[in-house]
């Protein structure tokens, strides 16, 4: 580790900034052992190594914009961290040990939960799962599911724009957000905790923040908006031929009641099997097949008949054949085992060895077409490599993700996740689709941002990046590309 920060031509020494923080958030607050930084300073997948003298941790929004403020004065770099469950290196800081970490995970509290105005005040350390406990106690629905939820936080979520689940009915994290909480990079706090559901008072600097990943500021707290608890559940799994049936059975349910699709999520069989074969007691209901689709269908209303609505759908589907097998779930722990086949997918897939993501997103029309030509161009790119396609077919977006060919050496297949990842572009830009639907930029993809997102708009970006940020210390080498 460097004994100095060297930033904007200023030098300071370590061991002085780091005491003046340890002034301010006391023991408690700040971490320096090595053991004890690790888990800060690699990412969940485990592509990005990173080092940094010290992760700070503080207590409440006060603390840590004295915290920020120091660094802004010292023009030291900080790198805002939840429940550190990026996918695309967002919280990891870079390898020079020139960043401090910022830690959210002590600033935990839920505030208050307003069964009436539909509302959850909480802090950003919060995980997404201790808040729709809260809200569901409350007799609400926090309609924010994603498969690391029992530990990505609040804060981290708003950052990066989180979608999951259930984007197709509530959209995503920032339909959600009503009011935010902000340290900006000088230190300053923004006191937006707003509840209103209309606020017509210049522009929407809420929304400037969701989806910045940390590149903005640091999201300390936020009032989210609930929706009512279903009173009736159903999700079954089905097995079908293929994704352009997986397609139609979308349709089927859609014309039938879209307000009750809650979920409609697609798996192929490549996934499943890397599921059943990594991830203890899981199981399927049939016989395996090359493609899957969860659905969840929910409503507030009591008596909507929401299992004779599933029973029809399917049944109709079925003797049309656009469904080969399907199971409802029969209880609570059925369904709960039910969705741990598709929210393992991402562990599994970690534990079958290096993979290269594409976190797409087309009109869902298209994805039956996408899924097909991906297959082909990566089969021609690289003989014996693995499509492991799932994700939210609902809303159109695919985690396209590719595993490495059998008995390959990782590093060698990740040295070629640009030219995947090109390829995977290609024909995604041609069916009018995004590069990342979810799981945001990082410091994995700036580099595609030119190409994407070029002129006027990363010109835009920049402008807004250099007014908040004008030091550049709010999590370096995230979102934009270097000039
Ligand atoms: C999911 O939907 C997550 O399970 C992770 O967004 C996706 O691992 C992935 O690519
Ligand atoms: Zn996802």
């Amino acid at each position: 580790m460097p004994d100095t920060i060297t930033k904007q031509s200023t030098v300071f020494d370590i061991a002085t900034i780091l005491a003046s923080i340890s002034a301010v958030v006391g023991p408690r607050g700040m971490l320096t052992e090595p053991s004890d930084t690790a888990a800060y300073t690699e990412d969940w997948r485990r592509l990005y190594q990173g080092r940094t003298p010290a992760v700070i941790r503080p207590a409440n929004t006060a603390e840590l914009a004295a915290v920020v403020a120091l660094c802004a004065e010292a023009h030291v770099a900080l790198v805002p961290q939840g429940g550190n469950t990026s996918m695309v290196g967002g919280a990891t800081p870079s390898a020079d040990g020139s960043e401090l970490v910022l830690s959210l995970g002590r600033m935990n509290t839920i505030r208050a939960v307003d069964p009436i105005d539909m509302t959850i005040t909480l802090e950003a350390g919060v995980t997404l799962k201790a808040a729709q406990v809260a809200a569901a106690e409350a007799g609400c629905l926090l309609p924010l599911s994603i498969s690391s939820e029992g530990t990505a936080q609040i804060g981290g979520v708003l950052a990066t724009n989180a979608g999951g689940n259930n984007t197709l009915r509530y959209g995503n994290a920032r339909d959600l957000v009503l009011g935010l909480e902000v340290v900006l990079p000088d230190g300053q706090i923004w006191h937006g905790l707003r509840r209103l559901r209309k606020d017509n008072t210049g522009y929407c600097l809420r929304q400037l923040f969701v989806g910045s990943e940390g590149t903005l500021g640091v999201i300390t707290a936020a009032v989210l908006k609930l929706a009512p608890k279903p009173c009736e559940t159903e999700v079954a799994l089905c097995a079908v031929p293929s994704a352009q049936a997986a397609l139609e059975l979308y349709t089927r349910f859609q014309r039938h009641d879209p307000a009750a699709v809650q979920a409609f999520e697609y798996m192929s069989g490549a996934g499943m099997e890397f599921v059943l074969r990594h991830i203890p007691n899981t199981s399927l209901p049939f016989q395996p097949a090359a493609h899957y689709v969860l659905i969840e269908l929910a409503t507030p209303r009591a008596g909507a008949g929401l299992r004779d609505m599933m029973e029809e759908v399917l049944a109709a589907a079925m003797e049309a054949e656009v469904v080969s097998d399907a199971v409802m779930a029969e209880s609570e722990a059925q369904r709960a085992n039910l969705w741990r086949l598709r929210e393992e997918h991402a562990e599994a897939q970690k534990r079958e060895g290096a993979s290269v993501k594409n976190d797409v997103s087309v009109p869902v029309s298209k994805v039956p077409e996408m899924l097909a030509r991906a297959a082909e161009a990566s089969a021609r790119l690289m003989p014996g490599i693995r499509m492991v396609p799932f994700g939210h077919m609902g809303d159109g977006n695919i985690h396209l993700n590719f595993e490495q060919p059998p008995g390959m050496d990782a590093a060698a297949f990740l040295a070629q996740d640009h030219a995947i990842m090109d390829m995977v572009g290609e024909i995604v830009r041609d069916l009018d689709g995004s590069f990342s639907a979810e799981h945001g930029v990082g410091q994995l993809k700036p580099y595609m941002m030119p190409d994407w997102r070029g002129g006027a708009e990363l010109d835009m970006m920049r402008r807004i990046k250099t007014a908040l940020d004008p030091l550049g210390v709010m999590n370096p080498g995230k979102v934009l590309p270097k000039p």
